[in-house]
């Protein structure tokens, strides 16, 4: 069988790969164009794919029929049309688990930074002006016994939960499409509706996988409704926020501040205004970027392919329901 990768993953991956006798194919060329990609995809039985550029849509399956397979470098899953990729049994896989802790750290280093405004005074060291000391200048807010509203609690959304709580005894609240037992018994989380989540929150971090019909959902209509002192926190996709409302938002202190790991578009812009506002952090989507998280998640997708080279199920699979 032969596997595609479109960029280098840990070397962990792919001594796995190796190990099972599969044939891989990693390209020279660092920045393919969508041409090229599926070039690739066509001539390959399976991809272990890595990034989010380009889209596995009805297009791409009919374009690549001989992809039987594909593991994603990545434990979302919204470039992949799942309705398509289950109308021609093909196994998507994920990576789950192994990057919940350093997805979770970002989300909670975002609330921290903005809370105390890291950027700002970062900002200030950067331009030579250390500044005297000023009992009323740059105060942030602090974090004990506020509420943590959680969009989506699922395993990063409880592990930024569980961090929050021990450290900061915050009140968690949350949105989800099921009840989380374990987030509420261990955490003492509460369910509550869309409505109350951003009506009540003092810190609001998603933490769902992203699908198509929850584009923008966080809009100017959500944040006019979010405290003045809320924190906005978008770790997971940023098709999820509306930016330029954001920026609205943000600019016109509706609400305290924003710490984002995805933009949208993504990458940002260069110039995009908001950029230039001290009430925000903005990271380069770093969640799942430390040694232990790229390992695993290079191992998982690794085992993910061997599976399926095997015709066994593939161990971190997002369309089960292709088994029967
Ligand atoms: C990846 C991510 O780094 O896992 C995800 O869903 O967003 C990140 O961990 C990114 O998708 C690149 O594959």
């Amino acid at each position: 069988m032969k596997v595609f990768i479109n960029k280098r993953i840990p070397e962990a991956g792919i001594r796995l790969l190796k190990d099972a006798n599969l044939e891989i194919f990693i390209p020279e060329q660092e920045n393919l164009s969508y041409e090229e990609w599926l070039n690739y995809c066509r001539s390959n039985d399976a991809i272990l794919s890595v990034g989010g550029e380009f889209k596995f849509d009805k297009d791409f399956f009919n374009e690549c029929p001989n992809i039987k397979a594909i593991a994603l470098f990545s434990v979302g899953f919204d470039r992949v049309d799942i309705q398509e990729a289950d109308a021609r049994k093909i196994p998507v896989g994920n990576t789950p688990d192994v990057l919940s802790k350093a997805a979770s750290d970002v989300a909670f280093l975002l609330m921290q930074s903005v809370a105390r405004r890291a950027s700002y005074n970062f900002e200030k060291v950067k331009s030579g002006n250390w500044g005297d000391f000023d009992p009323l200048h740059a105060l942030g807010q602090e974090l004990y016994g506020k509420t943590l509203g959680i969009f989506g609690l699922g395993r990063i959304g409880y592990e930024m939960a569980k961090k929050s709580r021990t450290a900061f005894g915050m009140q968690i609240i949350y949105h989800n499409r099921h009840h989380n037992e374990e987030a509420e018994k261990n955490l003492g989380a509460k369910y509550v509706s869309f409505d109350e989540l951003i009506e009540q929150s003092d810190v609001l971090s998603i933490h769902a996988n992203f699908k198509a019909e929850q584009k923008e959902l966080f809009n100017a209509s959500v944040f006019d409704r979010m405290k003045k002192n809320a924190i906005f926190i978008n770790t997971a996709r940023g098709g999820f926020h509306h930016q330029k409302d954001l920026y609205a938002a943000l600019s016109e202190h509706k609400i305290w501040g924003a710490g984002l790991d995805v933009t949208n578009p993504e990458p940002i812009f260069k110039d995009d205004p908001i950029l230039e506002l001290s009430n925000v952090c903005v990271l380069p989507h770093i969640g799942s970027a430390t040694e232990e998280a790229r390992n695993g998640m290079a191992k998982v997708a690794a085992e993910n392919i061997i599976a399926f080279s095997k015709g066994e199920k593939m161990p971190a699979c997002v369309n089960p329901e292709i088994y029967g």
